[in-house]
Protein backbone atom coordinates (compact mmCIF):
# COMPACT_ATOMS: atom_id res chain seq x y z
CA UNK A 1 0.00 0.00 0.00
CA UNK A 2 1.13 3.19 -1.16
CA UNK A 3 1.81 5.84 1.64
CA UNK A 4 0.56 8.94 1.74
CA UNK A 5 0.87 11.99 4.22
CA UNK A 6 -1.96 14.07 4.98
CA UNK A 7 -1.12 17.35 6.03
CA UNK A 8 -3.89 19.04 6.40
CA UNK A 9 -7.24 18.44 8.09
CA UNK A 10 -8.21 21.93 9.74
CA UNK A 11 -10.65 24.24 8.06
CA UNK A 12 -8.57 26.73 5.70
CA UNK A 13 -10.24 30.36 6.67
CA UNK A 14 -8.59 33.85 6.38
CA UNK A 15 -5.07 32.04 5.15
CA UNK A 16 -5.43 30.33 8.42
CA UNK A 17 -5.87 26.66 9.66
CA UNK A 18 -8.31 26.35 12.37
CA UNK A 19 -10.58 24.07 14.16
CA UNK A 20 -14.63 24.15 13.88
CA UNK A 21 -16.02 25.99 15.96
CA UNK A 22 -18.32 23.04 17.27
CA UNK A 23 -14.45 21.15 17.56
CA UNK A 24 -16.57 18.23 15.60
CA UNK A 25 -14.63 16.49 13.14
CA UNK A 26 -15.79 13.48 10.37
CA UNK A 27 -13.59 10.63 8.93
CA UNK A 28 -12.47 10.77 5.19
CA UNK A 29 -13.06 6.70 4.27
CA UNK A 30 -10.42 5.49 2.10
CA UNK A 31 -12.43 3.46 -0.80
CA UNK A 32 -10.02 0.82 -1.77
CA UNK A 33 -9.99 -0.51 1.96
CA UNK A 34 -13.05 0.88 3.78
CA UNK A 35 -10.68 2.32 6.67
CA UNK A 36 -10.50 5.78 7.90
CA UNK A 37 -7.71 7.61 6.34
CA UNK A 38 -7.98 10.23 8.36
CA UNK A 39 -10.84 13.02 10.57
CA UNK A 40 -11.09 16.33 8.97
CA UNK A 41 -13.09 19.26 11.02
CA UNK A 42 -16.19 19.65 10.44
CA UNK A 43 -17.66 23.07 9.09
CA UNK A 44 -21.08 23.90 9.80
CA UNK A 45 -23.41 27.26 9.99
CA UNK A 46 -21.21 28.98 12.38
CA UNK A 47 -17.48 28.04 10.18
CA UNK A 48 -20.06 29.33 7.34
CA UNK A 49 -20.22 32.99 8.95
CA UNK A 50 -17.20 33.06 9.55
CA UNK A 51 -15.71 32.61 5.97
CA UNK A 52 -18.48 34.56 4.40
CA UNK A 53 -17.35 37.59 6.80
CA UNK A 54 -13.62 36.74 5.94
CA UNK A 55 -14.23 36.78 2.35
CA UNK A 56 -16.68 39.64 2.62
CA UNK A 57 -14.15 41.52 4.20
CA UNK A 58 -11.64 40.60 1.48
CA UNK A 59 -14.27 42.09 -1.25
CA UNK A 60 -14.43 45.43 0.92
CA UNK A 61 -13.52 48.10 -1.95
CA UNK A 62 -10.37 49.62 -0.64
CA UNK A 63 -9.07 45.84 0.17
CA UNK A 64 -5.68 44.50 -1.52
CA UNK A 65 -7.81 42.63 -3.73
CA UNK A 66 -9.83 44.48 -4.92
CA UNK A 67 -7.23 48.04 -5.20
CA UNK A 68 -4.65 44.90 -7.01
CA UNK A 69 -4.03 45.22 -10.93
CA UNK A 70 -6.27 42.61 -13.03
CA UNK A 71 -2.37 41.57 -14.20
CA UNK A 72 -1.18 41.03 -10.77
CA UNK A 73 -4.26 38.78 -10.35
CA UNK A 74 -3.95 36.82 -13.06
CA UNK A 75 -0.23 35.90 -12.12
CA UNK A 76 -1.30 34.49 -8.62
CA UNK A 77 -3.24 32.10 -10.57
CA UNK A 78 0.17 31.35 -12.47
CA UNK A 79 1.95 31.05 -9.32
CA UNK A 80 -0.66 29.08 -8.33
CA UNK A 81 -0.82 26.76 -10.92
CA UNK A 82 3.44 26.54 -10.81
CA UNK A 83 3.29 25.40 -7.21
CA UNK A 84 0.07 23.06 -8.32
CA UNK A 85 2.38 21.46 -10.88
CA UNK A 86 5.53 21.20 -8.86
CA UNK A 87 3.26 18.87 -6.53
CA UNK A 88 1.47 17.03 -9.22
CA UNK A 89 2.57 13.46 -8.20
CA UNK A 90 1.81 14.45 -4.71
CA UNK A 91 -1.45 15.63 -5.21
CA UNK A 92 -2.28 12.89 -7.14
CA UNK A 93 -1.73 10.51 -4.59
CA UNK A 94 -3.74 12.19 -2.10
CA UNK A 95 -6.73 12.04 -4.62
CA UNK A 96 -6.35 8.43 -5.28
CA UNK A 97 -6.41 7.75 -1.91
CA UNK A 98 -9.39 9.33 -0.64
CA UNK A 99 -11.30 9.03 -3.81
CA UNK A 100 -9.94 5.85 -5.13
CA UNK A 101 -9.22 7.08 -9.10
CA UNK A 102 -6.13 5.22 -10.59
CA UNK A 103 -2.79 7.75 -9.67
CA UNK A 104 -2.11 7.70 -13.63
CA UNK A 105 -5.11 9.53 -14.32
CA UNK A 106 -5.66 11.41 -11.01
CA UNK A 107 -2.16 12.66 -11.88
CA UNK A 108 -3.57 13.94 -15.95
CA UNK A 109 -6.08 15.48 -14.01
CA UNK A 110 -3.53 17.98 -12.01
CA UNK A 111 -1.72 18.83 -14.76
CA UNK A 112 -5.61 19.52 -16.47
CA UNK A 113 -6.37 21.39 -13.36
CA UNK A 114 -3.32 23.60 -13.96
CA UNK A 115 -4.57 24.42 -17.66
CA UNK A 116 -7.45 25.99 -16.29
CA UNK A 117 -5.93 27.86 -13.59
CA UNK A 118 -3.81 29.15 -16.33
CA UNK A 119 -6.36 29.98 -19.18
CA UNK A 120 -8.23 32.06 -16.64
CA UNK A 121 -4.86 33.75 -15.78
CA UNK A 122 -4.51 35.21 -18.98
CA UNK A 123 -8.46 36.15 -19.24
CA UNK A 124 -7.95 38.44 -15.88
CA UNK A 125 -7.01 41.56 -17.33
CA UNK A 126 -8.53 41.29 -20.63
CA UNK A 127 -12.46 41.11 -19.07
CA UNK A 128 -13.91 44.35 -21.01
CA UNK A 129 -16.95 46.24 -21.60
CA UNK A 130 -18.11 48.33 -24.34
CA UNK A 131 -19.14 51.76 -25.57
CA UNK A 132 -22.60 51.68 -26.61
CA UNK A 133 -23.94 54.77 -29.28
CA UNK A 134 -27.17 55.30 -26.72
CA UNK A 135 -30.05 57.42 -27.91
CA UNK A 136 -29.64 61.21 -26.29
CA UNK A 137 -26.81 63.42 -25.69
CA UNK A 138 -25.04 60.96 -23.65
CA UNK A 139 -22.02 58.74 -24.36
CA UNK A 140 -22.84 54.88 -22.35
CA UNK A 141 -20.18 52.50 -21.36
CA UNK A 142 -20.07 49.12 -19.64
CA UNK A 143 -18.41 48.12 -17.04
CA UNK A 144 -17.66 44.21 -15.81
CA UNK A 145 -17.40 43.83 -11.80
CA UNK A 146 -16.76 41.15 -9.98
CA UNK A 147 -20.09 39.42 -8.70
CA UNK A 148 -18.85 39.29 -5.22
CA UNK A 149 -18.81 37.20 -2.09
CA UNK A 150 -18.98 33.25 -4.54
CA UNK A 151 -20.16 29.99 -2.55
CA UNK A 152 -18.99 27.22 -4.52
CA UNK A 153 -20.14 23.50 -3.33
CA UNK A 154 -17.93 20.58 -5.41
CA UNK A 155 -18.49 16.99 -5.86
CA UNK A 156 -16.17 13.93 -4.99
CA UNK A 157 -15.88 12.57 -8.64
CA UNK A 158 -13.03 15.05 -9.82
CA UNK A 159 -12.26 16.71 -6.81
CA UNK A 160 -9.07 19.10 -8.28
CA UNK A 161 -10.88 19.65 -11.48
CA UNK A 162 -14.06 20.88 -10.03
CA UNK A 163 -11.72 23.07 -7.62
CA UNK A 164 -10.04 24.34 -10.87
CA UNK A 165 -13.49 24.85 -13.12
CA UNK A 166 -15.22 27.19 -10.11
CA UNK A 167 -12.17 29.06 -8.30
CA UNK A 168 -10.29 29.89 -11.75
CA UNK A 169 -12.94 32.34 -13.26
CA UNK A 170 -14.40 33.24 -9.83
CA UNK A 171 -10.35 34.51 -9.00
CA UNK A 172 -9.88 36.11 -12.44
CA UNK A 173 -13.09 37.80 -12.65
CA UNK A 174 -12.24 39.52 -8.82
CA UNK A 175 -14.41 37.73 -6.67
CA UNK A 176 -13.83 36.06 -3.54
CA UNK A 177 -14.81 32.44 -2.36
CA UNK A 178 -15.50 30.08 0.07
CA UNK A 179 -15.56 26.70 -1.01
CA UNK A 180 -16.95 23.60 0.37
CA UNK A 181 -15.85 20.66 -1.07
CA UNK A 182 -17.64 17.11 -0.52
CA UNK A 183 -17.48 15.47 2.72
CA UNK A 184 -15.91 12.22 0.70
CA UNK A 185 -12.97 14.01 -0.82
CA UNK A 186 -11.72 17.22 1.63
CA UNK A 187 -8.11 16.11 1.31
CA UNK A 188 -6.63 17.42 -1.81
CA UNK A 189 -8.79 20.71 -1.91
CA UNK A 190 -7.41 21.18 1.60
CA UNK A 191 -3.71 20.39 0.37
CA UNK A 192 -4.47 23.24 -2.53
CA UNK A 193 -5.49 25.64 0.32
CA UNK A 194 -2.00 25.56 1.47
CA UNK A 195 -0.84 26.28 -2.08
CA UNK A 196 -3.06 29.30 -2.22
CA UNK A 197 -1.70 30.76 0.56
CA UNK A 198 1.99 30.15 -0.76
CA UNK A 199 1.26 31.71 -4.03
CA UNK A 200 0.47 34.99 -2.12
CA UNK A 201 -3.33 35.58 -2.53
CA UNK A 202 -4.28 37.70 0.24
CA UNK A 203 -6.25 36.46 3.23
CA UNK A 204 -10.03 35.70 2.89
CA UNK A 205 -10.18 35.81 -0.71
CA UNK A 206 -10.66 32.24 -0.65
CA UNK A 207 -12.17 30.01 2.32
CA UNK A 208 -12.01 26.05 2.26
CA UNK A 209 -14.24 24.96 4.38
CA UNK A 210 -14.78 21.17 4.48
CA UNK A 211 -18.53 19.67 6.01
CA UNK A 212 -21.86 17.99 4.83
CA UNK A 213 -24.23 19.20 2.40
CA UNK A 214 -27.21 19.52 4.40
CA UNK A 215 -25.14 21.55 7.34
CA UNK A 216 -22.00 23.45 5.82
CA UNK A 217 -23.66 23.46 2.35
CA UNK A 218 -26.74 24.67 3.26
CA UNK A 219 -25.35 27.48 5.80
CA UNK A 220 -23.97 28.91 2.06
CA UNK A 221 -27.06 28.54 0.33
CA UNK A 222 -28.87 30.16 2.31
CA UNK A 223 -26.81 32.88 3.19
CA UNK A 224 -28.02 36.48 2.90
CA UNK A 225 -24.04 37.77 2.28
CA UNK A 226 -23.25 35.26 -0.44
CA UNK A 227 -23.99 36.53 -4.06
CA UNK A 228 -23.38 33.67 -5.95
CA UNK A 229 -23.60 29.76 -5.81
CA UNK A 230 -22.10 27.93 -8.15
CA UNK A 231 -23.07 24.26 -7.81
CA UNK A 232 -21.69 20.91 -9.07
CA UNK A 233 -23.70 17.62 -7.84
CA UNK A 234 -27.17 15.77 -8.38
CA UNK A 235 -30.09 17.16 -10.23
CA UNK A 236 -31.93 16.44 -6.94
CA UNK A 237 -29.43 19.20 -4.24
CA UNK A 238 -29.43 21.72 -7.24
CA UNK A 239 -33.10 21.93 -7.19
CA UNK A 240 -32.64 22.65 -3.44
CA UNK A 241 -30.24 25.31 -3.67
CA UNK A 242 -32.40 27.20 -6.59
CA UNK A 243 -35.18 27.34 -4.44
CA UNK A 244 -32.88 28.28 -1.61
CA UNK A 245 -30.90 30.95 -3.41
CA UNK A 246 -33.78 34.08 -3.61
CA UNK A 247 -34.72 32.93 0.20
CA UNK A 248 -32.15 35.57 2.17
CA UNK A 249 -31.01 37.61 -0.76
CA UNK A 250 -31.35 37.04 -5.10
CA UNK A 251 -28.04 35.19 -5.48
CA UNK A 252 -26.90 33.76 -8.69
CA UNK A 253 -26.51 30.82 -9.01
CA UNK A 254 -24.71 28.30 -12.05
CA UNK A 255 -25.54 24.54 -11.82
CA UNK A 256 -23.53 21.55 -13.40
CA UNK A 257 -26.00 18.62 -12.59
CA UNK A 258 -26.20 15.24 -13.55
CA UNK A 259 -27.17 13.37 -16.88
CA UNK A 260 -28.53 10.75 -18.85
CA UNK A 261 -25.69 11.11 -22.37
CA UNK A 262 -26.77 9.44 -25.34
CA UNK A 263 -23.97 8.13 -27.66
CA UNK A 264 -25.17 7.35 -31.50
CA UNK A 265 -23.02 4.55 -33.80
CA UNK A 266 -24.54 5.18 -37.42
CA UNK A 267 -24.04 1.67 -39.38
CA UNK A 268 -20.97 3.35 -41.51
CA UNK A 269 -19.19 3.83 -38.27
CA UNK A 270 -16.00 1.68 -37.81
CA UNK A 271 -17.39 -0.69 -35.02
CA UNK A 272 -13.66 -1.41 -33.37
CA UNK A 273 -13.34 2.13 -33.25
CA UNK A 274 -17.01 2.79 -32.30
CA UNK A 275 -16.76 0.49 -29.44
CA UNK A 276 -13.68 1.54 -28.13
CA UNK A 277 -15.24 5.38 -27.91
CA UNK A 278 -18.56 4.64 -26.28
CA UNK A 279 -16.49 2.52 -24.03
CA UNK A 280 -14.03 5.60 -22.69
CA UNK A 281 -17.65 7.43 -22.90
CA UNK A 282 -19.27 5.08 -20.23
CA UNK A 283 -16.67 4.04 -18.22
CA UNK A 284 -14.60 7.01 -17.44
CA UNK A 285 -13.72 7.66 -13.90
CA UNK A 286 -15.60 4.15 -13.12
CA UNK A 287 -18.80 5.45 -14.70
CA UNK A 288 -18.86 8.29 -12.15
CA UNK A 289 -18.84 11.15 -14.99
CA UNK A 290 -21.53 13.95 -15.11
CA UNK A 291 -21.43 13.51 -18.90
CA UNK A 292 -21.01 10.22 -19.05
CA UNK A 293 -22.18 8.59 -22.54
CA UNK A 294 -24.17 5.90 -20.76
CA UNK A 295 -26.60 5.28 -23.03
CA UNK A 296 -25.14 3.83 -26.32
CA UNK A 297 -27.53 3.58 -29.85
CA UNK A 298 -26.21 1.74 -32.16
CA UNK A 299 -27.79 0.99 -35.75
CA UNK A 300 -29.38 -2.10 -36.42
CA UNK A 301 -26.70 -3.16 -39.38
CA UNK A 302 -24.23 -3.16 -36.59
CA UNK A 303 -25.80 -4.67 -33.90
CA UNK A 304 -24.61 -7.33 -33.16
CA UNK A 305 -20.89 -6.99 -33.77
CA UNK A 306 -20.96 -3.83 -31.81
CA UNK A 307 -22.39 -5.58 -28.59
CA UNK A 308 -19.85 -8.32 -28.72
CA UNK A 309 -16.97 -5.82 -29.16
CA UNK A 310 -18.41 -3.51 -26.55
CA UNK A 311 -18.77 -6.89 -24.20
CA UNK A 312 -15.20 -8.05 -24.61
CA UNK A 313 -13.78 -4.55 -24.40
CA UNK A 314 -15.45 -3.86 -20.61
CA UNK A 315 -14.32 -7.69 -19.47
CA UNK A 316 -11.09 -7.12 -20.41
CA UNK A 317 -11.09 -3.17 -18.70
CA UNK A 318 -8.38 -3.27 -15.77
CA UNK A 319 -10.09 -2.77 -12.61
CA UNK A 320 -8.04 -2.83 -9.08
CA UNK A 321 -6.27 -1.06 -6.68
CA UNK A 322 -5.61 2.16 -7.90
CA UNK A 323 -2.46 2.74 -6.88
CA UNK A 324 -1.27 0.06 -9.28
CA UNK A 325 -1.33 0.75 -13.27
CA UNK A 326 -5.19 -0.16 -13.94
CA UNK A 327 -7.77 1.81 -15.65
CA UNK A 328 -10.87 1.83 -12.88
CA UNK A 329 -10.33 2.18 -9.12
CA UNK A 330 -13.25 1.23 -6.13
CA UNK A 331 -16.38 3.03 -6.72
CA UNK A 332 -16.35 6.50 -3.81
CA UNK A 333 -18.39 4.95 -1.12
CA UNK A 334 -20.86 2.47 0.33
CA UNK A 335 -23.80 4.36 -0.63
CA UNK A 336 -22.77 4.36 -4.19
CA UNK A 337 -21.86 0.97 -4.31
CA UNK A 338 -24.52 -0.21 -3.78
CA UNK A 339 -26.65 2.09 -5.70
CA UNK A 340 -24.52 0.76 -8.85
CA UNK A 341 -25.32 -2.62 -7.63
CA UNK A 342 -29.17 -2.07 -7.23
CA UNK A 343 -29.28 -0.88 -10.13
CA UNK A 344 -27.52 -3.98 -12.27
CA UNK A 345 -30.27 -5.74 -10.40
CA UNK A 346 -32.74 -3.76 -11.88
CA UNK A 347 -31.74 -4.06 -15.05
CA UNK A 348 -31.76 -7.91 -15.11
CA UNK A 349 -34.71 -7.79 -13.22
CA UNK A 350 -36.39 -5.98 -16.16
CA UNK A 351 -35.13 -7.91 -18.67
CA UNK A 352 -31.95 -6.55 -20.02
CA UNK A 353 -29.35 -9.26 -21.13
CA UNK A 354 -26.06 -8.94 -19.29
CA UNK A 355 -23.31 -9.09 -21.85
CA UNK A 356 -20.44 -8.48 -19.18
CA UNK A 357 -19.98 -7.72 -15.82
CA UNK A 358 -23.04 -8.10 -13.62
CA UNK A 359 -22.11 -7.43 -10.04
CA UNK A 360 -19.09 -6.41 -7.12
CA UNK A 361 -15.65 -7.99 -7.35
CA UNK A 362 -14.39 -10.33 -5.31
CA UNK A 363 -12.17 -8.09 -2.96
CA UNK A 364 -12.27 -5.61 0.04
CA UNK A 365 -13.40 -1.91 -1.40
CA UNK A 366 -16.51 -1.13 -3.46
CA UNK A 367 -15.56 -2.20 -6.46
CA UNK A 368 -17.56 -3.00 -9.34
CA UNK A 369 -17.56 -5.46 -12.77
CA UNK A 370 -17.45 -2.90 -15.95
CA UNK A 371 -20.86 -4.03 -16.67
CA UNK A 372 -23.13 -4.35 -20.51
CA UNK A 373 -26.04 -4.33 -20.86
CA UNK A 374 -27.69 -5.32 -24.63
CA UNK A 375 -31.19 -5.33 -25.49
CA UNK A 376 -32.16 -2.12 -23.78
CA UNK A 377 -35.31 -0.62 -23.66
CA UNK A 378 -36.20 2.84 -23.46
CA UNK A 379 -38.64 2.67 -20.61
CA UNK A 380 -36.59 0.69 -18.58
CA UNK A 381 -35.04 2.38 -15.14
CA UNK A 382 -31.34 1.65 -16.21
CA UNK A 383 -32.04 3.49 -18.98
CA UNK A 384 -33.95 6.52 -17.12
CA UNK A 385 -32.03 7.19 -14.34
CA UNK A 386 -28.62 8.24 -13.67
CA UNK A 387 -26.35 5.35 -12.40
CA UNK A 388 -23.35 7.18 -11.86
CA UNK A 389 -21.47 3.44 -12.12
CA UNK A 390 -19.26 1.31 -14.65
CA UNK A 391 -22.52 0.15 -16.33
CA UNK A 392 -23.43 0.85 -20.11
CA UNK A 393 -26.65 0.41 -21.84
CA UNK A 394 -26.85 -0.33 -25.84
CA UNK A 395 -29.87 -0.15 -27.45
CA UNK A 396 -30.80 -0.74 -30.92
CA UNK A 397 -32.31 2.00 -33.60
CA UNK A 398 -33.45 1.78 -37.29
CA UNK A 399 -33.93 5.62 -38.18
CA UNK A 400 -32.19 8.64 -37.77
CA UNK A 401 -35.41 10.48 -37.23
CA UNK A 402 -36.34 7.70 -34.65
CA UNK A 403 -33.01 7.84 -33.01
CA UNK A 404 -33.19 11.88 -32.57
CA UNK A 405 -36.48 11.54 -30.65
CA UNK A 406 -35.06 8.32 -28.75
CA UNK A 407 -31.75 10.09 -27.38
CA UNK A 408 -33.52 13.92 -26.56
CA UNK A 409 -36.34 11.39 -24.73
CA UNK A 410 -34.85 12.55 -20.92
CA UNK A 411 -34.88 15.23 -18.68
CA UNK A 412 -31.38 15.57 -18.95
CA UNK A 413 -29.43 17.62 -21.86
CA UNK A 414 -25.61 17.80 -20.86
CA UNK A 415 -23.63 15.54 -23.28
CA UNK A 416 -23.91 13.70 -26.76
CA UNK A 417 -22.28 11.91 -29.51
CA UNK A 418 -22.44 10.36 -32.88
CA UNK A 419 -19.97 8.50 -34.37
CA UNK A 420 -20.46 8.41 -38.36
CA UNK A 421 -18.40 8.94 -41.23
CA UNK A 422 -20.97 10.75 -42.50
CA UNK A 423 -20.97 14.98 -42.03
CA UNK A 424 -24.37 15.65 -42.90
CA UNK A 425 -25.52 12.83 -40.19
CA UNK A 426 -23.19 14.13 -37.95
CA UNK A 427 -24.08 17.99 -38.02
CA UNK A 428 -27.91 17.11 -38.41
CA UNK A 429 -27.41 14.76 -35.26
CA UNK A 430 -25.72 18.15 -33.58
CA UNK A 431 -28.27 20.39 -34.32
CA UNK A 432 -31.41 18.57 -33.06
CA UNK A 433 -29.55 17.05 -30.21
CA UNK A 434 -31.17 19.09 -26.44
CA UNK A 435 -27.57 18.67 -24.60
CA UNK A 436 -24.32 21.40 -23.97
CA UNK A 437 -21.70 20.18 -25.73
CA UNK A 438 -22.14 17.56 -28.91
CA UNK A 439 -19.03 15.27 -29.84
CA UNK A 440 -18.30 14.17 -33.31
CA UNK A 441 -16.29 10.95 -33.43
CA UNK A 442 -14.81 11.53 -30.13
CA UNK A 443 -16.40 11.77 -26.30
CA UNK A 444 -15.75 13.95 -23.22
CA UNK A 445 -13.25 16.08 -25.02
CA UNK A 446 -13.38 19.22 -22.34
CA UNK A 447 -10.59 21.56 -22.58
CA UNK A 448 -10.51 25.00 -20.97
CA UNK A 449 -11.40 27.23 -23.61
CA UNK A 450 -15.10 25.53 -24.71
CA UNK A 451 -17.90 26.21 -22.65
CA UNK A 452 -19.51 22.88 -20.90
CA UNK A 453 -23.33 22.86 -19.27
CA UNK A 454 -26.15 21.37 -19.16
CA UNK A 455 -29.65 22.07 -21.02
CA UNK A 456 -32.78 20.87 -18.92
CA UNK A 457 -32.26 19.21 -15.74
CA UNK A 458 -28.72 19.06 -16.42
CA UNK A 459 -27.77 22.39 -15.32
CA UNK A 460 -28.09 26.11 -15.35
CA UNK A 461 -25.18 28.70 -17.18
CA UNK A 462 -21.85 27.11 -18.32
CA UNK A 463 -18.57 26.57 -17.19
CA UNK A 464 -14.94 27.02 -18.76
CA UNK A 465 -14.48 29.31 -21.77
CA UNK A 466 -15.63 32.92 -22.11
CA UNK A 467 -19.03 32.08 -20.80
CA UNK A 468 -17.34 30.75 -17.49
CA UNK A 469 -16.08 33.82 -16.87
CA UNK A 470 -19.26 35.61 -17.90
CA UNK A 471 -20.69 34.09 -14.57
CA UNK A 472 -19.04 35.59 -12.07
CA UNK A 473 -19.25 38.70 -13.48
CA UNK A 474 -22.27 41.58 -13.43
CA UNK A 475 -22.61 44.33 -16.06
CA UNK A 476 -22.71 47.99 -14.80
CA UNK A 477 -23.75 50.42 -17.62
CA UNK A 478 -22.26 53.91 -16.98
CA UNK A 479 -23.73 56.75 -19.04
CA UNK A 480 -22.50 60.28 -19.21
CA UNK A 481 -24.10 63.58 -20.36
CA UNK A 482 -22.21 64.87 -23.08
CA UNK A 483 -23.91 68.51 -24.71
CA UNK A 484 -24.41 67.75 -28.86
CA UNK A 485 -22.83 71.33 -29.35
CA UNK A 486 -19.50 71.76 -28.22
CA UNK A 487 -19.05 74.39 -25.51
O1 LIG B 1 -24.39 14.30 -4.68
P1 LIG B 1 -24.77 15.62 -3.90
P2 LIG B 1 -24.00 12.86 -4.10
C1 LIG B 1 -25.08 12.71 -9.04
C2 LIG B 1 -24.92 11.22 -9.27
C3 LIG B 1 -24.86 10.67 -7.90
C4 LIG B 1 -25.84 11.57 -7.18
C5 LIG B 1 -25.65 11.65 -5.69
O2 LIG B 1 -26.08 10.72 -9.91
O3 LIG B 1 -25.29 9.33 -7.84
O4 LIG B 1 -25.61 12.84 -7.73
O5 LIG B 1 -24.30 11.96 -5.35
C6 LIG B 1 -23.22 19.02 -1.39
N1 LIG B 1 -27.06 22.07 0.19
N2 LIG B 1 -23.82 13.44 -9.09
O6 LIG B 1 -24.91 12.47 -3.00
O7 LIG B 1 -25.49 15.27 -2.65
C7 LIG B 1 -22.40 17.83 -0.98
O8 LIG B 1 -21.90 17.99 0.34
C8 LIG B 1 -25.86 22.40 -0.30
C9 LIG B 1 -23.54 14.15 -10.29
O9 LIG B 1 -22.56 12.86 -3.81
O10 LIG B 1 -25.43 16.51 -4.88
C10 LIG B 1 -21.34 17.82 -2.06
O11 LIG B 1 -20.34 18.79 -1.76
N3 LIG B 1 -24.96 21.49 -0.68
C11 LIG B 1 -22.38 15.02 -10.16
C12 LIG B 1 -22.10 18.25 -3.30
O12 LIG B 1 -23.26 18.92 -2.81
C13 LIG B 1 -25.28 20.18 -0.58
C14 LIG B 1 -21.32 14.74 -9.22
C15 LIG B 1 -22.56 17.08 -4.19
O13 LIG B 1 -23.34 16.20 -3.45
C16 LIG B 1 -26.54 19.78 -0.09
C17 LIG B 1 -21.76 14.05 -8.03
C18 LIG B 1 -27.45 20.79 0.31
N4 LIG B 1 -28.66 20.50 0.78
C19 LIG B 1 -22.97 13.40 -8.03
N5 LIG B 1 -26.59 18.43 -0.12
C20 LIG B 1 -21.94 15.81 -11.34
N6 LIG B 1 -22.78 16.70 -11.85
O14 LIG B 1 -20.82 15.66 -11.77
C21 LIG B 1 -25.41 18.00 -0.60
N7 LIG B 1 -24.61 19.05 -0.88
Amino acid sequence: MVKVEVKYTKLFINNEWVDAVSKKTFPTINPQDENVITNVAEGDKADIDIAVAAARKAFHRYSNWRTMDASRRGMLLLKLAELIESQARYLAELETLDCGKPVKIAEEEVYYSTSVLRYYAGKADKILGSTIPADGDVLSMTLKEPVGVCAQIIPWNYPIPMLSWKIAPALAAGCTVVLKPAEQTPLTALAIGALIKEAGFPPGVVNIVPGYGHTAGAALTHHPDVDKVAFTGSTEVGKLILGAAPVANLKRVTLELGGKSPLVVFNDADVEKAAQIAHAAAFANGGQCCCAGTRTYVQAGVYDQFVTKAAEIARNRCVGDPFDDVQQGPQIDKEMYNKVLSYIEAGRAEGARCVAGGGKLDRKGYYVQPTVFADVKDDMKIAREEIFGPVQSVFKFDTFEEVIDRANDTNYGLGAGVITNDITTALTFAKHVRAGSVWINTYDHVSSQTPFGGFKDSGLGRELGEDGINQYLEIKTVTVALPKIPL
